[in-house]
């Protein structure tokens, strides 16, 4: 079986499963995860239905919170979700404080496409006001922890399916004076820049600060035809692995180093068993604690929340290696 990297350590179980949560639940993960006036918060995704019967009705966000960034406390109901004629759901949240403000980043299903969402989590954490919405498809975005020159900062994920014949789906970066009007858009990185990739490749967590650049995480998709059906989904056969690199403090448009090796993928009983869609694996909190821990959150075959950690130098020496 294909191994994550050596350098990242998994629990022993996932951080967060259906088991865990207190309202109607079939797949909870997905999370985004942020350090907030000595708490962690999470925000995850729940996809609801009936497990057993391979049933799902809906999404909802629930919240969670915790002293050590392993064990969870839920909240006992969903706090973010959004279902009018026009949006069925909004899902796959990112966390990222900005001046000691909650900010969120969201995908949102419309009848008109896919879009991107950017809120501000409200301070008794009762919900979101939504600050931004992309025009579709674009998605999968994640907000830098401060201005740079500036102004605040995105990765992003547009879909440009209409031009370039099937999903060839590259990293974005983009620049905002106010986190409503968003320009500047400029490429990052091409999916054929990331070797474990053929399909599409987006934001994963929000941006890490470290010495010596910006260390992101992505998500890399590789079309598995042929693999035949994967999971309890009715079709599914792509390959989700996250992947790590690094970003210039300045220029963050500017690549210093991407690891040619995926960093995490599905290698554990726990990330795959009942799995939705197996062998999908998709980052959405990265915590850089004092000591140069570092923890990584990600959904696991869209079924489970999961976590591991590594050293922060350990994951730098990855990107500049190649
Ligand atoms: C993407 C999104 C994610 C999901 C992933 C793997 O397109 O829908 O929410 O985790 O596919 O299924």
């Amino acid at each position: 079986m294909e191994k994550s990297s050596s350098v990242i350590k998994k629990l022993d179980k996932p951080v967060l499963s259906r088991h865990d949560i207190p309202y109607q639940t079939a797949l909870v993960f997905n999370a985004g995860v942020c350090k907030y006036k000595g708490k962690y918060v999470m925000t995850f995704r729940n996809d609801y239905g009936d497990f057993d019967a391979h049933r799902l009705d809906g999404t909802n966000n629930g919240l969670a919170f915790s002293d050590d960034g392993v064990n969870w406390e839920i909240s006992p109901d969903p706090f973010f979700a959004v279902k009018t004629e026009e949006i069925s759901r909004v899902y796959d949240t990112r966390l990222t404080v900005i001046d000691n403000e909650v900010y969120v980043c969201f995908a949102c299903d419309t009848r008109h496409g896919l879009r991107g969402g950017v809120g501000k989590l409200r301070e008794d954490f009762s919900g979101v006001d939504i600050i931004s919405l992309s025009t579709p498809d674009n998605r999968n975005m994640a907000l830098f922890p401060e201005k740079i020159n500036g102004n605040y900062v995105m990765l992003e994920r547009p879909m440009p399916v209409y031009s370039r014949g099937k999903d060839r789906f590259d990293m974005w970066i983009c620049e905002s004076p106010d986190l409503l009007f968003w320009g500047k858009h400029k490429l990052v990185m091409g999916v054929e820049d990331v070797p474990f990739a053929d399909d599409k490749i987006g934001p994963a967590a929000p941006p890490v600060k470290t010495d010596k650049g910006w260390l992101i995480t992505f998500h890399a998709v590789e079309l598995a035809p042929g693999r035949g059906k994967h999971g309890w989904e009715k079709k599914w056969e792509k390959t989700y692995r996250a992947g790590i690199a690094l970003l210039d403090l300045e220029d963050p448009s500017k690549v210093l180093g991407i690891s040619k090796d995926p960093l995490i993928v599905c290698d554990r009983d726990y990330e795959l068993e009942d799995g939705f869609r197996k062998d999908a694996i998709f980052p959405g909190g990265m915590i850089l604690e004092d000591n140069g821990e570092v923890k990584i959150y990600y959904g696991a075959s869209d079924t489970v929340e999961c976590m591991c950690t590594a050293n922060v130098n350990d994951l730098i020496d990855l990107c500049l290696k190649g």
